[in-house]
């Protein structure tokens, strides 16, 4: 998109008359992403929004717009929605459509870490994030993507990619594709029907949590278009996917991927150190969540792979199948640690 293009949307919300400009961000892999930025200083993040991922943009914003009402306290800083010069909360041109958010101050992301203090702050502001849901009404929240995380919906979708796949592919893949169905059934013993349902974020990794550039606290989290009903544990196994993990997400050599348990252990004292707002039943399937979110992204990056890179950025051929390989990799190693995990959980986490 050029720079004329990006600028013209821009004037189609409710900003003060001035000289921005735009640059973009690669991180996502589903949304284009541009930050705004006036005399060298970010103050908005305009991003198009997937329409091919998310269905229903309308549905998908008044999640977004929902939950901003409740996310927002002295220790959890509150993003705004930009609307448009017509009052709304995107803005479609082209069949394209565009939303404008505000940038938080000296604030950053990342990708990894190794600091304890980062791990434990991720904690917090998950269970902050909850904590301050909590009460929010879910039947008034869309399935921006129907059973996003569902194991069921996600092993038809490998199933039906693996009959269709190119017979160089299925080669190339044997190993994953061998675990994915070992694992399957590990997986199917959770039991959902216990757990409450609860507005989640959905894609809880680090680098979508912001953090103070001054003081390394987290602030909020960012990237809501998946916020929408779900369990506690998809948020939970989400973040130790990435924070436990010091490895790039396509990490090919596979020795580099560790569980690092005093990472975990902070994550989960942040957590706790929010007023108990899980029940007894979240608490006790929190350690498989941390097995299974790797795997169930380790399965949709091994679809995606077997079906071209049809859904998935990819920069090379096989990233889709290098991201499966060191996800379940990590999803191995969070297998092993769950009596760690347990252990930890069980001492420092309450219910309500
Ligand atoms: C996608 O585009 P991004 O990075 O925010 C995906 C997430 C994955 C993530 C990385 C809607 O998110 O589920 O965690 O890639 N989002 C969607 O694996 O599919
Ligand atoms: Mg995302």
């Amino acid at each position: 998109m050029n720079t004329d293009s990006l600028q013209k949307i821009l004037t189609q919300f409710v900003l003060d008359a001035a000289a921005y400009e735009l640059e973009p961000i690669h991180h996502g892999l589903i949304n284009d992403t541009y930050l705004v930025t006036k005399e060298g200083l970010p103050l908005y993040v305009l991003q198009r929004i997937n329409h091919e991922v998310f269905k229903s943009i309308d549905q998908l914003m008044q999640n977004i717009d929902s939950a901003l009402s409740y996310l927002g306290s002295s220790d959890y800083a509150r993003l705004e929605i930009v609307k448009t010069i017509h009052g709304k909360t995107y803005y479609t041109k082209n069949q394209m459509h565009w939303r404008l958010i505000t940038y938080i101050e000296d604030s950053t992301t990342y990708n990894t870490t190794t600091d304890t203090t980062i791990a434990f702050e991720t904690g917090r502001i998950i269970g902050k994030f909850h904590y301050l849901l909590k009460s929010a009404n879910t039947t008034s929240f869309v399935d921006s993507i129907p059973q996003f995380h569902d194991l069921q919906l996600r092993e038809k979708q490998f199933q039906t990619a693996l009959k269709n796949a190119l017979p160089k592919k299925q080669k190339l893949a044997k190993d994953a594709i061998l675990f994915a169905k070992n694992s399957i059934p590990n997986f199917k013993e959770i039991p959902k029907k216990l757990l409450p349902i609860r507005v989640c974020h959905n894609d809880t990794k680090l680098n979508n949590i912001l953090f103070s550039k001054k003081d390394h606290k987290a602030l909020c989290l960012i990237d809501l278009d998946t916020i929408m009903n779900g369990y506690f544990y998809y948020d939970f196994g989400d973040a130790i996917r990435t924070l436990a993990n010091a490895a790039r997400e396509d990490e090919t050599d596979l020795a580099k991927i560790t569980f690092n348990i005093d990472l975990f252990q902070s994550f989960v004292k942040g957590l706790a150190s929010i007023p108990a707002f899980l029940k007894q039943v979240e608490i006790e399937n929190l350690a498989i969540g941390a097995v299974y979110m790797p795997f169930i992204h380790g399965l949709r990056a091994l679809t995606d792979y077997l079906n071209n890179n049809a859904y998935y950025k990819v920069t090379y051929e096989n990233q889709n199948l290098d991201r499966c390989l060191s996800l379940f990799r990590f999803s191995a190693l969070a297998q092993e640690q769950i009596p760690v995990m347990q252990t930890i959980l069980l001492k420092n986490v309450f219910s309500d």
